[in-house]
């Protein structure tokens, strides 16, 4: 009779192992899902979005304006080509169709081509104005 109860114990135990470990496995999922639900929330946190069109060989705009120490989400759309784009002073790079949240500080900074594209690279510069 009580090796009947032992084997229970040991049975029940066990049971509540494995579930354990399924729980486990369940929280395991949580994170990434969460993860994967802050970078909208970072990018909701962006006043404005500008978007820098790149071309064979420039950008749409010979200068972009946005406004100081308020975090813009910078979308660099590569209508043509491949191309990247830096910030003069910064260490800030967007390479292909992607986006980044940037906050600058007051000033004129020189945006450039940062991905050898070819003959006109070199003449891919625009202005971003922070004011
Ligand atoms: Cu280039």
């Amino acid at each position: 009779m009580h090796k009947k109860i032992a084997l229970l114990l040991t049975l029940t135990a066990l049971a509540l192992a494995l579930a354990a470990c399924g729980g486990n496995n369940d929280n395991n999922a949580e994170p990434s899902g969460s993860a994967g639900a802050s970078s909208p929330a970072a990018e909701t946190a962006a006043s404005q979005e500008i978007v820098i069109n790149a071309t064979t060989w420039e950008f749409d705009k010979a200068e972009y304006a946005i406004p100081k120490d308020t975090p813009v989400k910078l979308t660099l759309n590569n209508t043509k080509g491949a191309h990247g784009i830096e910030i003069e002073g910064q260490d800030i790079e967007i390479r292909g169709n992607k986006s980044e949240v940037v906050t600058l500080p007051a000033g004129t900074y020189e945006i450039r081509c940062s991905i050898m594209c070819g003959t006109g690279h070199k003449q891919m510069v625009s202005k971003l104005v922070v004011s």
